[in-house]
């Protein structure tokens, strides 16, 4: 049977729903102006994944690996949360839980495979006493941009400072000599906890093609009791979130398929709401 596009169905299977998960993509964050991945003007249409996204790409030439994401995240730090990163945070208040899915024992969790922590800067715009709640829903599966990880002490630290070394403000491109890149407890260091201060060459905290992604005993465990799973903005392309809504449906939860186009889940799924999320979501959860 082909997915239905009834919003009265889906609001009456969301209030029924007792474990929803939202798995997001790069297209929640479209109109927030980051670019996606495959579609036009993608990322990957302009530039190779594994000479840019891969731990080897990375060994190889740590200088281009940094200028690419320092280019990203400063591209994320101006960028500002949209309707539909809005509308997903305020399911964790409990007066719109109540009201778009009182079966549910908990927020609905929501599994982003974006690096641009839109979605947790969606929380700020909740009310102080609801944002802690808010925030410990949201799996950045694929890490964030705005962290880093120490090559030789392995600390990960979370900061919005920028640059993370003066070298990156750079914009001429010549390659940043190694000593010039992001070091542990070096410039643009976030404070905090002091003890990864080794000087260690820092790397992006993102997970390349070929890593294993962050939180998947989480999300393993949460995909079990799921009976609602919203995707939202992903051409399903990229495994293993690729496979979350196989797994949903095998244990007979229901699927939303929230995208502007056809991508290669919705045959299956429940239901499908074609258009931009940033007006079919605010839409369907009002
Ligand atoms: C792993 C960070 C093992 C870096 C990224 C099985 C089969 C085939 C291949 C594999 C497989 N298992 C593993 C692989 C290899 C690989 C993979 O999947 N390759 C694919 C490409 C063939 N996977 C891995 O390497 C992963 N690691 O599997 O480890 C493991 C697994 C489990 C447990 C233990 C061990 C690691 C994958 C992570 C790679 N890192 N990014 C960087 O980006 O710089 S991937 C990258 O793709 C981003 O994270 C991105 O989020 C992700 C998925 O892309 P999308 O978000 O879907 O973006 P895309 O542009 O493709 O689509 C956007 C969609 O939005 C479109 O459909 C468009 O129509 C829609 N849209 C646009 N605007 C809007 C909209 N929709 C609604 N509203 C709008 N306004
Ligand atoms: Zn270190």
């Amino acid at each position: 049977m082909p997915p239905s596009s009834d919003v009265d169905a889906f609001r009456s299977a969301l209030r029924s729903a007792k474990s929803v998960i939202i798995l997001a993509g790069a297209g929640l964050s479209a109109a927030s102006g980051i670019p996606t991945y495959r579609g036009d003007g993608g990322l990957w249409k302009s530039n190779n994944p594994s000479e840019l996204a891969s731990p080897n790409a990375f060994q190889v030439d740590p200088s281009r690996v940094w200028q690419f994401y320092h280019r990203r995240r400063e591209m994320c730090l101006r960028a500002q949360p949209n309707a539909a990163h809005k509308a997903l945070a305020a399911l964790s208040l409990p007066s719109v839980l109540s009201r778009v899915a009182p079966a549910a024992s908990s927020p609905p969790l929501l599994i982003t495979q974006n690096f641009d922590s839109l979605s947790l800067r969606a929380v700020d715009s909740l009310p102080p006493d609801n944002q802690a709640t808010a925030r410990e829903h949201v799996l950045e599966m694929h890490g964030s941009v705005f962290t880093t990880r120490c090559m030789s002490c392995q600390h990960v630290q979370r900061s919005y400072d920028t640059p993370l070394s003066s070298a990156l403000a750079n914009p001429d491109g010549h390659p940043i000599p190694v000593s010039g890149l992001p070091r542990c407890g070096g410039e643009g260091w976030a404070g905090g906890n002091r003890y990864g201060r080794c000087g260690g060459l820092l790397r992006p905290n993102v997970v390349w093609f070929g890593e294993v992604p962050e939180h998947m005993g989480e999300i393993a465990r949460r995909l079990n009791w799921c009976d609602l799973l919203l995707v939202v903005g992903t051409s399903s392309l990229v495994h293993p979130a690729a496979g979350f809504a196989r797994t949903v449906e095998s244990r007979n939860g229901k699927v939303a398929i929230f995208n502007t186009e056809r991508s290669s889940n919705d045959d299956d799924a429940d239901f499908l709401f074609l258009g931009p999320c940033e007006d079919t979501l605010p839409t369907v959860l009002a």
